[in-house]
């Protein structure tokens, strides 16, 4: 869908995706959200599209739900906020999971709610040092959604997870790397580069087997290990059916660099 709440840049081997409502910190209202879905589908059908950045413009990353649209004043009834995360998040943090490619989130400032957790669900996560991460629902009564609770709890364990999701205090790139909620917080110019390094690392890789290495640690956190060694196995099987494994191991004896294609 064209809509300029996302714009989707293509560069050699990656897209970059930006959330594009600076005015209210790109907060999620509908557009922005079948933008994003639609922009993550063309990513993940198109071959030449080998990893996504994604990012926000202005000075916030995303201030997740668009409260303008939940204005009680003008719409009478409490809205269904099940049918909400039903039809729109839920979806878009199962779509981020299962594109079948690397997802960077290149946090470039504030990312509250809904957006920090977008921000999560994503395969790598790097931020500014300027960026912080609020889960913010408490202070408008809601409880952390699109994944929040899984990441928190998970990356983090239940006391921090509770202390972040009860108090809605910020936590700031740094420490959110300390704890390993994020990969690494870099200097605000240095987070596009960095983003871009790694995408173009990535546009050059085995597209296959990262979809599978993927799918293998996203399982991890839910199997035992006796399913999760099956899982292995079957995955590896399959990694090696690749012509990218051909490639990579040829290279390794012939003693030159791989030349992947993804396949
Ligand atoms: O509803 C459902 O469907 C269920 C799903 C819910 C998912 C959720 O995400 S619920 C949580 C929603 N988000 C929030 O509660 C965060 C609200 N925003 C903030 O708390 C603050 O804006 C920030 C801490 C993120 C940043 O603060 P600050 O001081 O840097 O910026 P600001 O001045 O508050 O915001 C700048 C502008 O963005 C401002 O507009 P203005 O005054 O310049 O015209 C502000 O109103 C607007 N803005 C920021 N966040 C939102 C927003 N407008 C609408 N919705 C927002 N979420």
């Amino acid at each position: 869908m064209a809509s300029d709440a996302v714009l989707h840049t293509r560069r050699d081997g990656f897209s970059v995706l930006t959330l594009n409502r600076p005015e209210r910190l790109n907060a999620f209202n509908e557009a922005q959200h079948l933008s994003l879905r639609a922009a993550l589908s063309e990513c993940a059908a198109d071959d030449a599209c080998r990893a996504v950045i994604l990012t926000g413009a202005g000075r916030g990353f995303c201030a997740g739900q668009d409260l303008s649209d939940r204005d009680p004043t003008l719409m009478g009834e409490n809205p269904d906020l099940g049918r909400t995360l039903e039809v729109y998040y839920n979806p878009l943090i199962r779509q981020l999971r299962s594109i079948p490619k690397p997802v960077i989130c290149a946090v470039n400032g504030v990312a509250a709610g809904a957006g920090a957790n977008i921000a999560l669900g994503c395969d790598i996560v790097i931020a500014s040092r300027q960026a912080s991460f609020i889960q913010a629902f408490a202070r408008i009564a809601l409880i952390p959604d699109a994944g929040g609770t899984y990441w928190l709890t998970r990356h983090l364990g239940e006391a921090r997870a509770k202390a972040l999701a009860l108090t809605a205090e910020p936590l700031p790139a740094d420490k959110a790397a300390e704890w390993g909620l994020i990969w690494k917080a870099v200097e605000a110019a240095d987070l596009m580069p960095e983003a871009e390094r790694l995408a173009a690392h990535f546009a050059n890789g085995p597209t296959h087997a990262y979809a599978l290495t993927k799918q293998a640690i996203q399982a991890a956190s839910v199997n035992a290990l006796d399913d999760q060694l099956d899982l292995e196995r079957e995955l590896q099987r399959e990694a090696g059916t690749s012509n990218d494994y051909k490639e990579g191991v040829a290279a390794f004896l012939q003693k030159r660099p791989a030349v992947f294609r993804g396949k």
